[in-house]
């Protein structure tokens, strides 16, 4: 049976490549989980991508991560990276690895993007490289 590898991604990610394609790029998030999967299939794992806009789902998914043994998440939170306790907090509950993803480098833009509640409690961190960030994480959970 095939490890799954979860993507979780936070508010607004449903838009990407709908609008501002100069900071987040123009593949939207459909993009990504086909690219993803392609290179999943070649590592025999699997992907379970899901997107939402409310705190509470993906602290519930971070909770599912390990319930169902999953081998690892990618969890893009968008803005809650910068805000939610309750996020760092369900990521330092599961033994499941997490690799906290960003399109953009956070530290390279507005002040309130350079604190990471996500990253405090992250196993590692990739950021700045557009889409391909989620697929060099794919290739860090991989090798975990
Ligand atoms: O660079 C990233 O991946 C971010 O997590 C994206 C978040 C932002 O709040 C973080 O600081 C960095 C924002 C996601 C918003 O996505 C949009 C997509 C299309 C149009 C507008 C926003």
């Amino acid at each position: 049976m095939p490890q799954t590898v979860f993507v979780l991604n936070g508010p607004n990610l449903n838009l990407l490549g709908t609008r501002e394609p100069e900071i987040y790029g123009s593949a939207t998030l459909d993009d990504i989980a086909g690219m993803l999967e392609d290179r999943a299939r070649e590592l025999g794992l699997e992907i379970d991508l899901r997107q939402s806009n409310h705190e509470g789902h993906l602290v519930d998914w971070l909770h599912e991560a390990q319930a169902v043994g999953a081998k690892a998440v990618l969890l893009n939170a968008g803005a809650f990276t910068h805000t939610s306790v309750a996020l760092h907090d369900a990521i330092k509950a599961i033994r499941t690895p997490v690799i906290e993803v960003h399109l953009s480098n956070p530290h390279t833009r507005e002040a309130f993007r350079h604190t990471s509640y996500v990253g405090m409690a992250a196993k590692a961190t990739i950021a700045g490289f557009g889409a391909l960030s989620y697929l060099l994480a794919l290739e860090g959970a991989y090798r975990l």
